[in-house]
């Protein structure tokens, strides 16, 4: 099939899922035509069937927000009609799914049929979808998709509840997005983060409200004052400068390191005795499931789509949202003991086994050929 991929190329988890859907179905001999405004980050470097579109925005005086939508619909024709496109995959509703929906009207008059999937990754429904000035228009492209998926059973369910659909939407759930690597840390680096008696916490995100970083920094320290440790933080956002004031605040400037963005988590991640997620709402939590793939278990929030991938007292353990004091606890239960951590990170690295990327790629190549015959 040769199919159109848009969007988000960041680092956010819609955009990595995305991306390493189409360089999966790029390997399976289907042609991948990305389409965004900039290379997606995780691409990585040139491969077999696949091509990028790049979307450029010209900044004319007269628009104080440029048109991107307007401008990724012409560019979705014209990959459409150059191409010859079977079909356009859009990963979050805003602007991607109307965006599409324009496209396709404008091929329909020019005698082209061009099925469009929409695929809902949690903010798009959970805080900006169902905001009143979006509602109106992703309500009717959510109608008009001619196939709406979305990533936890969580975000199906609020999608029923903000918006009035009644469509079928079909749950793919998120994969590990990487062909299985369980090679074990390099040592020497692991040594450049902490001490051989220290554990090593780790949180990745883009430092937003919704993430709640600074539970993060709550636990950690609780954490630290009975079993010593390092804190290791992945990535950038708006809270960033906040969270560097409560560090020093909290009195943890030593032990907490703040490493940026980084393009690709998984050697760092290996280096991790245990993962803390404690967001505000989450409809996956695809970093969790990156974590627990190398063998990293997970303290978390129960809040949206957590639960359908970090089990409770398996894989990690689940509180209810800002009870700092729980997650502390159960982060202490599982560093304590060499052999309990030991016995996470085996039940941590099982279950993710039942997000392989291969079963969950042939789901989305069943919804294609559906749309496709
Ligand atoms: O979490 C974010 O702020 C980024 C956001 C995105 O759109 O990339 O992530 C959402 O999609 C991911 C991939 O499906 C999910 O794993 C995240 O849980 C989801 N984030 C939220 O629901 C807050």
């Amino acid at each position: 099939m040769k199919i159109g991929i848009v969007l988000y190329p960041t680092f956010g988890g819609s955009g990595v899922v995305a991306t390493e859907l189409g360089k999966s179905l790029a390997s399976k001999g289907h042609e991948i035509h990305f389409i965004t405004y900039s290379q997606p980050v995780r691409l990585g470097a040139f491969r077999v069937n696949i091509a990028y579109h790049e979307v450029s925005v010209s900044d004319y005086p007269l628009f104080e927000h440029s048109p991107y939508e307007t401008v990724l619909a012409s560019k979705m024709v014209d990959v459409v009609k150059r191409e010859k496109l079977d079909l356009l995959h859009v990963h979050y509703a805003i602007p991607h799914a109307s965006a599409a929906y324009m496209a396709k009207m404008i091929l329909n008059r020019q005698g082209i049929d061009i099925p469009f999937v929409t695929t809902l990754h949690g903010t798009d429904i959970t805080l900006v979808g169902k905001d009143a000035s979006f509602e109106p228009v992703i309500t009717f492209c959510l109608n008009e998709s001619d196939a709406v998926t979305a990533v936890s059973k969580s975000l199906r369910e609020d999608t029923y509840s903000h918006f009035s659909t009644q469509r079928h939407i079909e749950v793919i759930p998120n994969f590990i997005p990487y062909q299985a690597d369980y090679t074990l840390p390099e040592p020497n680096v692991r040594k450049k983060y902490a001490r051989s008696d220290e554990r090593i916490l780790c949180h990745i995100s883009n430092f937003r409200r919704v993430k709640r970083v600074e539970d993060v920094l709550r636990v950690f320290k609780k954490v630290n004052d009975k079993i010593p440790s390092k804190l290791l933080l992945v990535g950038d956002g708006p809270e960033r400068y906040k969270l560097e004031e409560l560090c020093a605040e909290l009195h943890l400037c030593d032990r907490v390191r703040f490493l940026g963005k980084i393009s690709d988590t998984l050697e760092m991640l290996k280096i991790a005795d245990l993962f803390l997620l404690p967001s505000e709402t989450e409809s996956f939590g695809l970093v969790a499931l990156e974590a627990m793939a190398v063998g990293v278990p997970v303290v978390s929030s129960n809040t949206g789509g957590i639960p359908e991938v970090n089990v409770h007292g398996v894989s990690g353990y689940l509180s209810n949202v800002g009870d700092v004091d729980d997650m502390a606890l159960n982060g202490i239960k599982i560093l304590k003991n060499q052999d309990v951590l030991n016995q996470f990170r085996k039940n941590a690295q099982e279950r993710a086994r039942q997000f392989e990327l291969d079963s969950i790629v042939t789901k989305y190549e069943a919804v294609y050929k559906s749309l496709i015959n």
